[in-house]
């Protein structure tokens, strides 16, 4: 028998490379359609990716850049449309099949099923977001392959806080050491191991150079490694 009884999976840039061609341009696509001139380009995105969460990333870049927009009335339900509106452009974009799944994500779920490992999700972004990416880049029926899905404001506080990790852990009814985290981040991976989680890292070029100290493992992704690998870590 496994002594892991379930994977909890991050999903933005560690189930697909969603931020870039994702969430980047989702968030542009509802600014342009509120009328602001605000464009987030590669590289700036990198930088605001620090913050989690996309209401959070929106205020804090108004409070930074636009500072005359964040001290008007009504900013706050700016705030609220511009992320409804960029949720709807995200949702619509990952529908139309353009995010793949990272090197190895859909064997090692299929391999995770089989062997009988549960599966979770843990992620900040918002829940329609995830199901959207599951089933357009899984299978149709893939959302309900997994037992829980914490996302978004279930928790008030985002990665790096363990809040999330410790709601799923909740609900799965298991202790942190029976599970394995798989994230992507340096937020990501504290957020899994202040739950008291292990947790395998596997970069991208947004979070290649940050501080994976405490990863069991840093990987450039899942390609090569079996979940008999993985759990024998
Ligand atoms: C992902 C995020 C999310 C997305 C946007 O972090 O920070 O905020 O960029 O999603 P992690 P929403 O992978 O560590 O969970 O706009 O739906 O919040
Ligand atoms: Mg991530």
């Amino acid at each position: 028998m496994h002594p892991l009884k379930a994977l909890i999976f991050d999903v933005d840039g560690t189930l697909a490379d969603t931020e870039r061609d994702g969430h980047r341009p989702a968030f542009n696509a509802a600014f342009a359609e509120h009328g602001l001139d605000w464009v987030w380009d590669e590289a700036l995105y990198g930088r605001l990716l620090a913050i989690t969460g996309g209401k959070e990333r929106i205020r804090h870049y108004a409070e930074h850049y636009a500072p005359e927009t964040a001290a008007r009335p009504g900013f706050d339900a700016l705030v609220k449309a511009l992320h409804a509106a960029k949720t709807a452009h995200y949702v619509r974009l990952v529908g139309n099949g353009r995010l793949k799944l990272r090197p190895g994500i859909a064997r090692l779920i299929a391999e995770a099923r089989q062997a009988g490992i549960r599966l979770a999700i843990a992620t900040t972004t918002s829940p329609e977001n995830v199901t959207a990416l599951l089933e357009a880049s899984l299978d149709p029926g893939a959302s309900s392959w997994f037992e829980v899905i914490g996302a978004g404001d279930v928790v008030a506080a985002k990665k790096p806080a363990p809040d999330i990790y410790i709601w799923v852990l909740e609900r799965l009814k298991l202790p942190a050491s029976t599970c394995l985290a798989i994230e992507d981040s340096e937020n990501g991976l504290s957020s899994a191991r202040a739950a008291g989680l292990r947790c395998l890292v596997t970069a991208n070029d947004y979070t290649c150079g940050q501080d994976f100290s405490g990863a069991l493992a840093v990987l450039d992704d899942l390609g090569q490694t079996s979940l008999d690998e993985l759990l024998g870590r």
